[in-house]
């Protein structure tokens, strides 16, 4: 142990968690031989002084709903992380918000840092470890999610907030390194954040002037604080990232300033300490190896041979900092709330309801039945008919568009929806401009504050969204994407706007609820089913043109989109002998077909399959219901690519998708072109059970 004198100042206790925390980091990453030290060593000082001194936060309770929140972009500095919730001895919960009793993140999970099981893992992990904010790693992806958590912060504070009671009034601090100011999504964010003023908001950028592959001179050259100043946001300097009190004020003038959101460009040495290290990219993600280690430690002053020391007074320390500021907010909190529940008691219902991501009573009343058309429906269109219902049920349901709100029929328009801006922070329209990038991560910032989320644009731009998909299905988040424009649709506009790779590429994330309905009562269920979500992110993939909204006295009912696929047409005596499997805008093609087939005396059976990812799910037994394994002759119909339909159509059944991009012309042309069309359908069929 560390000698601590009776007579240790305060500053003292400053300079060792500094210490701890760097030491630490160096200590796990030369254990696991890897890791990134660099930084959590050049940032140790900025990390300790935003948990101990300013935030309020309450270890024994990650998951208070005003905490202050802290998001760490740079994920590879994990370790810092790590530090912080070990040394505040954070508690851990469950995904039902339970307490669990014990702490986090423990030394010993520290020891076994990037091991399998710990709760120390490479990177930060939002399901994974308790008082983790959101999953980080992806570069930007940390700051762009911190502009929806502030974004939300804004939207309940407008909400619940009252005169007297101020519920929500937290800030959001994200740390940033100069991947983060390179990525694109950093700078579509910083510009959004910006236009929206959004001043609990406060980003921390660590300007070391290293990457992985050297000096950043060799790519990155502009004035980012000029950048940031040109967003909208307010700029403040720290030259040096050792010196806490000028960090701490510079925290402190950004939680004052009103109507921007700040950064700090901090200057730092990553690496600080070390004598052949400091200030190089070797730094950055490698040990350091065990003699620097002991050179490093030797220059802290700390014991050369210790590891994975907590010297003496450093968890009084900040449970002296942060334990006991959170837990004297957080009481303070608890005691306004229940005078607030007192007064206002369907408000604080509401808080509560969304904390454990329940819906309120009564959330699906009102939803349309659409009765059976042959002209039909778009698929957009009931989407929006259907989202108009539910905000108005939900209320803390927001969402919008990314400048396509007029195409995606994403727009609330029912009295009072509102739109969301720096002065009208109720809107429950929110405008992403033209940055899907940034939409996508932004979503992800309001589920993760319990803001019911869902964003919109074309099919083909999911693309712009997918790593922010990727994470809302690693955090298990129930963000909704909302896609239009789904296969051919668009037409005219040619290839550049069909997607084709997409529902493929979207099918593969795990955990991820892909829906593509056949007619508007399908968006409906699909609705339903996306709504009842806690943990699983919903991708609602949405056609441009009507779809005849189908005969439900005639066919299955819609419901049967809870169990991703089910019988909508059936062959006499429910005995098949040839299924045609479809999804979308192709349903309407496979029921054609069907009712050609059985003119025709075939027994033909169509299955809607809106979700591939639902439909696994469901037992062994149900799937051979909808799909005998004795029936081989089987046509899956989709406008998309036709990769993984093998699974379902099996070694002897067709697919009939897309194996190229498609082509500008009208719809119809293109369905011919592509053999979207009941005779072609009839044709295989036919060849599949040797009935030329
Ligand atoms: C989107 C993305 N691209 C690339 C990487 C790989 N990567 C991890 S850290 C890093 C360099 C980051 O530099 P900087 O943000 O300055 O961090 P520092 O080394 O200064 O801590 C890169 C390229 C990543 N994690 N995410
Ligand atoms: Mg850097």
């Amino acid at each position: 142990m560390t000698p601590v004198a009776e007579t240790i100042t305060s500053t003292d206790l400053d300079q060792l968690s500094i210490n701890t925390i760097r030491t630490l980091s160096m200590d796990a990453v030369q254990q696991a031989k890897s890791g990134h030290p660099g930084t959590p060593m050049a940032l140790a000082p900025l990390v300790y002084t935003i948990w101990n001194r300013v935030m309020r936060f309450d270890p024994q309770d990650p998951l208070w709903p005003n905490r202050d929140r802290f998001v760490l972009s740079n994920g590879h500095a994990s370790m810092l992380l790590w530090s912080v919730l070990h040394l505040t001895h954070t508690q851990a919960v469950n995904a039902n918000y339970e307490k669990l009793g014990h702490a986090s993140v423990t030394l010993d999970d520290i020891r076994r840092f990037r091991q399998i099981g710990s709760k120390a893992p490479g990177h930060p992990e939002y399901h994974w470890v308790s008082g983790v904010e959101t999953t980080t790693g992806p570069l930007g992806q940390g700051v762009a999610t911190s502009v929806g958590m502030a974004i939300a912060e804004k939207w309940l504070a407008n909400r619940y907030s009252l005169p007297g009671f101020p519920i929500f009034d937290y800030k959001i601090y994200a740390v940033a390194g100069d991947g983060c100011m390179m990525e694109g999504i950093g700078s579509e964010a910083a510009s959004l954040a910006g236009h929206l003023g959004l001043d609990n908001l406060c980003w921390i950028y660590d300007n070391n002037r290293i990457t992985i592959e050297g000096h950043t001179n060799i790519a990155f050259s502009e004035d980012v604080a000029m950048r940031f100043l040109a967003y909208g946001w307010n700029v403040l300097r720290v030259s040096d990232a050792n010196d806490i009190e000028r960090i701490e004020h510079a925290l402190n003038k950004a939680s004052n300033k009103t109507g921007s959101p700040t950064l700090i460009v901090l200057d730092s040495h990553i690496g600080y300490g070390s004598p052949h290290k400091q200030d190089t990219a070797e730094a950055h993600g490698e040990p350091l190896g065990d003699d620097e280690l002991r050179l490093t430690k030797r220059a802290y002053g700390w014991p050369e041979d210790a590891k994975f020391l907590v010297p003496d007074g450093v968890y009084e320390h900040f449970e002296d900092g942060i334990g006991t500021r959170g837990a004297d907010s957080h009481r303070e909190w608890t005691q306004l709330f229940e005078a607030y529940r007192a007064q206002y008691p369907e408000l604080a219902a509401e808080i509560e309801q969304m904390q454990r991501r329940e819906l309120p009573n009564g959330w699906d009343r009102d939803l349309p039945v659409f009765p059976a058309d042959p002209k039909g429906v778009a698929g957009r269109e009931a989407s929006g008919k259907v989202l108009n219902v539910l905000a108005q049920n939900i209320p803390w349901l927001v969402g919008g568009s990314a400048d396509l709100g007029p195409s995606n029929k994403t727009l609330l328009t029912y009295e009072g929806a509102g739109h969301f801006q720096a002065n009208s922070p109720g809107g429950k329209n929110l405008h992403f401009g033209i940055r899907e990038h940034a939409m996508g991560a932004t979503l992800n910032g309001l589920a993760l504050s319990k803001v019911r989320p869902y964003g919109a644009t074309f099919f083909i731009f999911s693309d712009y969204e997918r790593p922010a998909i990727r994470l809302s299905a690693l955090m298990e988040l129930p963000t909704i994407f909302v896609f239009t424009h789904d296969a051919m649709g668009d037409g005219e506009d040619g290839p550049t706007h069909q997607p084709v790779e997409h529902l493929a590429s979207l099918r593969a994330i795990p955990g991820l609820v892909t829906l593509r309905p056949g007619d508007a009562n399908e968006v409906v269920a699909a609705y339903r089913y996306i709504m009842e979500l806690r943990h699983q992110p919903a991708v609602l993939v949405l056609s441009r043109q009507p779809l005849p909204t189908l005969d439900r006295t005639k066919y299955a009912a819609a419901a049967g989109v809870a169990r991703g696929a089910y019988v909508l047409a059936d062959a006499p005596g429910a005995d098949p002998e040839v299924i045609l499997i479809a999804s979308g805008s192709e349903v309407s093609v496979a029921v054609d077909t069907h009712e050609q087939l059985i003119a025709e005396g075939i027994r033909s059976r169509v299955v809607s399959m809106p979700s591939w990812d639902i439909f696994e799910h469901q037992t062994q037994q149900y799937r051979d219901t909808v799909l005998p394994p004795n029936v081989v002759a089987r046509i899956a119909i989709e406008q998309a690519s036709t990769f993984g339909w093998e699974r379902y159509v099996g070694a002897k059944g067709r697919v009939i998708g897309m194996t190229t991009f498609g082509a500008s012309a009208p719809l119809k042309e293109l369905q011919r072109k592509f053999g979207f069309e009941p005779a072609r359908v009839t044709a295989i069929a036919k060849e599949l059970l040797d009935r030329g």
